[in-house]
């Protein structure tokens, strides 16, 4: 068997991300598995698009990686000839004393981004398609917008299938993982096959906390089915017109969405709550929770004025920590672990393709990944400002 320096299970965003900057950086032999064939729609990259923002409402602390993120979505599109994102601005709004509101105003100030700050009544007039109370606030993040999820993926794969480097393996279940006999790990995927590395990443979403229990390691994430869907919209909501934005509900629920993007229709999901389900369970198809619809419909017919009937749901998992922070660690000597994304984390994933590889092939952590350290759950320290 050929000899494998670095074991990546799960090819989804940040494995496929990480996969590329190896091949692209460092002359090691890598080897990808994935239970299925990415892209695809079992694991937290499907459904078109993701939002880009850098005036981030989770905390600044982020915003060097989005940043650093922006730059290398940007390369990636020069080098692929490929558009993968669309420069719509987002507008984050919400009632000014939201938190996520508050936020995104300091994430902007602290870093120097440029952020429009306006009334509700001032960006109902600027973009049409919405209906705001006054009393709202908005932040618009002009150099913030929207990424081509699925075509980033592809993008990815084929670039890592023409490095000699890399090997990605389909339909590799890995169900368990061992301590090697002379160091390194070892994975056991469910038909069999068994792939030794001296250093692993595990990138496999939900299967992250079962693999982790498997050796010992309780993770502190929790999975939740998630819905998004896209209706008929008039030309308020045309690409160009309308921006990507964030909306925050006087009850303090925090919805996603987009412009008509391809002719799809205006897309909303809604970021927080969610049923939550154990790893492994299928997920049921969307319209088979009573409130899927109605969530949705309510939000769309106070917030949005020119979008109309329904036209496809679909269904996604967001994998949660308990403050929504990501987890990226390593947690067992040459075993990193890159999981709970909470529904947010995408947009870096191009920046944490880096920074995983350089952790991977130099051992060396970069600062930003301070934030997500596993420590911050047993100690009182880590909070993110
Ligand atoms: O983090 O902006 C975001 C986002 C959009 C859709 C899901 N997450």
């Amino acid at each position: 068997a050929t000899a494998i320096d670095y074991l990546i299970i799960g090819a989804g965003s940040m494995g496929l991300s990480t996969a590329d900057w190896l091949a692209r950086h460092s002359g090691a032999r890598v080897q990808l598995l994935d239970a299925f064939s990415p892209p695809h729609d079992q694991g937290a990259h499907h459904g078109e698009t993701r939002l880009l923002r850098q005036a981030y409402g989770e905390g600044s602390s982020y915003v060097p990686l989005a940043r650093r993120a922006l730059e290398l979505w940007k390369q990636l599109e020069r080098e692929s000839g490929e558009t993968l994102f669309l420069p719509t601005g987002v507008l984050n709004v919400g009632p000014p004393e939201a938190p996520f509101i508050g936020q995104v105003e300091a994430s902007a100030r602290e870093h120097g981004l440029a952020l429009d700050s306006l009334t509700g009544d001032q960006a109902a007039r600027r973009w049409p398609g919405w209906a705001l109370d006054a009393t709202m606030h908005g932040g618009f993040e002009r150099d913030a917008g929207v990424l081509y999820v699925e075509r980033i993926l592809k993008c990815w794969r084929e670039r890592v299938a023409r490095s000699p480097n890399v090997s990605l393996a389909t339909g590799a279940q890995v169900v368990r993982l061992e301590a090697g006999e002379q160091g390194g790990w070892e994975a056991v995927c469910a038909d069999g096959r068994r792939f030794a590395a001296e250093r692993v990443l595990l990138s496999s979403g939900q299967h992250l906390a079962p693999l982790m229990a498997g050796l010992g390691i309780e993770l502190p994430l929790t999975r939740v089915r998630k819905t998004f869907a896209w209706y008929e919209s008039d030309a308020r909501y045309a690409l160009g017109d309308f921006p990507g934005f964030s909306l925050t509900t006087p009850s303090g629920a925090i919805y996603y969405g987009f412009p008509d993007i391809d002719g799809a229709g205006f897309k909303i999901g809604r970021h927080d709550s969610g049923q939550p389900l154990p790893s492994g369970e299928t997920m049921a198809a969307f319209g088979a929770c009573e409130d899927d619809v109605v969530e949705l419909q309510q939000v769309v017919d106070r917030y949005f004025p020119g979008v109309g009937a329904l036209r496809y749901g679909a269904v996604c998992q967001y994998i949660r920590t308990p403050d929504e922070h990501f987890l990226i660690d390593e947690l067992l000597p040459g075993l990193l672990v890159a999981g709970g994304f909470s529904g947010h984390g995408f947009k870096f994933a191009s920046a944490l393709g880096e920074a995983l590889g350089i952790w991977l092939d130099q051992n060396r952590r970069l600062p930003e990944l301070a934030l997500f350290a596993m420590t911050r759950f047993s100690s009182s320290e880590g909070h993110l400002s």
